[in-house]
């Protein structure tokens, strides 16, 4: 069931007309570049309701964004709002309805572009030399692929990388194994991590490769354990969000009206409950099956084969400062590792606050967001019984969303590292 299809607001024949406009202006689905020039980020405030039950101002913003008149940025559930970019013309639209008492929000920053601006200005400035990563400018999917395939050369005898499946525009999925003496096959507890599902999510690919770094030269976290990293999971998608629209979050397939699948969607367990659309224009777009998408599939694939290994799964995206476990899918069903889950996330939280300064909360994941279902980490709890499971939402918690300055990248890939690190502990503390 559906419980996202609002049908009463605004007019059909209204979002028609703001439909239109945006796709002339703003080219919102075309190939064409998005210029978000003008765009205001709102936080709209949303109903309070009972459990299980999604608030109707989110539903009406999520067939908003559908029909191409807003992009939803975030949600949350403790502050009971939601993030939002719209355009100068939609603005107005929105601001009649808060006239009219039909929506309340504030304005939280003015001018969306500029903020793009100044992080393209950034990038232009960026040397890399091949094979070489960066954490105080974003690196380019180039960038990242040409590290990636330098690894196994340059460590052979603690790196393994592996194509673990093809995007939809046949772009490779790695997957890189890490452990010390990795040509011995000796059978070791797996910490499995991934980035990128989320292409617009930009620190969440930095954070895994910044991991990756780290355990290359950290041995005591690579004797007893192997850690398994797909650090870029939708590389059209990131790809996309560096050419044409940097607000994009699903991956580039295609459909008659729309493109894309909302990857942490599109997971077999659960697959179209609470909090997924039907409709491909949506940016929780279900997809057409469960698994439909090569990207989540590559993921599934990589960790069957693993099943009484995977003890720990973390999944990075951004932003809001979260460290949230399942289920995902529903409020109403308490996962039976709760306790352990919870206990542990709050010990990975504090572990960031002291290295780092910074806050995260922790809670469940369907409890702390809004329910979703066919997410990454509920698959991965439900499927490989992994105990220790977690959605890391990194920074910020929406000064500047996405986009996160380029100064802020190595303060929030430390506090990915810090996550991992102690995970990497844990497994070797308990399963060892
Ligand atoms: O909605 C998502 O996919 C995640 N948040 S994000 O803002 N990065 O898009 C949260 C997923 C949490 N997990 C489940 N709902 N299972
Ligand atoms: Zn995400």
């Amino acid at each position: 069931m559906d419980l996202r299809r609002g049908k009463d607001f605004p007019s059909a024949l209204l979002l028609m007309k703001l439909w239109i406009t945006l796709l002339l202006n703003a080219g919102i689905s075309g190939a064409a570049s998005v210029d978000y020039d003008g765009w205001k980020v709102l936080e709209v405030y949303l109903e309070t309701v009972s459990d299980d039950v999604i608030p109707p101002t989110l539903i009406k913003l999520e067939d908003m964004e559908a029909e191409g008149y807003l992009a939803l940025l975030s949600v949350s559930k403790v502050k009971g709002t939601a993030e939002v970019t719209v355009s100068p013309e939609a603005l107005e639209d929105l601001s009649k309805m808060q006239d009219d008492g039909l929506i309340t929000f504030d304005i939280i920053s003015d001018n969306l572009g500029k903020i793009l601006e100044s992080e393209t200005r950034q990038q232009q400035q960026r040397k890399v030399l091949r094979s070489s990563i960066t954490f105080d400018s974003y690196m380019s999917y180039n960038d990242m692929t040409s590290y990636l395939e330098s690894l196994e050369a340059e460590y052979p005898n603690k790196v393994r990388v592996k194509e673990v499946g093809k995007s939809v525009e046949m772009r490779p999925i790695y997957l890189v194994r890490l452990t010390n003496n990795i040509g011995d096959n000796t059978e070791k507890n797996v910490v499995f991590i991934d980035g990128g599902i989320h292409a617009r999510e930009w620190v969440s690919p930095h954070s895994a490769l910044y991991i990756i770094k780290n355990l290359l030269s950290a041995s005591k976290f690579t004797e007893n354990t192997e850690w398994q990293i797909i650090p870029m999971l939708n590389p059209d998608g990131y790809v996309y969000t560096w050419e044409s629209n940097r607000m994009w979050r699903k991956n580039r397939a295609s459909f008659s009206t729309c493109h894309g699948v909302d990857l942490n969607r599109n997971f077999g367990y659960k697959w179209g409950g609470l909090g997924t659309s039907n409709n491909p224009c949506s940016d929780i777009y279900k997809g057409p099956s469960a698994f439909s998408e090569p990207e989540s599939q590559a993921l599934r694939d990589a960790m069957l084969p693993l099943a009484g290994k995977v003890k720990a799964y973390i999944t990075f995206h951004s932003y809001g400062q979260y460290i949230i476990y399942p289920w995902g899918y529903s409020t109403q069903v308490t996962h039976p590792q709760t306790a352990t889950m919870n206990q542990a996330g709050k010990v990975m939280a504090r572990k960031i606050k002291r290295q780092t300064g910074a806050v995260y909360r922790v809670g469940n994941s369907a409890v702390s967001y809004y329910p979703a279902a066919g997410a990454s980490d509920d698959w991965t709890s439900h499927e490989m019984k992994v105990t220790y499971v977690y959605t890391i939402e990194l920074r910020d918690t929406g000064s500047y969303g996405f986009i996160i300055p380029a100064n802020q990248i190595l303060p929030t890939v430390k506090d990915a590292w810090t996550a991992a690190k102690y995970m990497g502990k844990l497994v070797e503390r308990k399963y060892t």
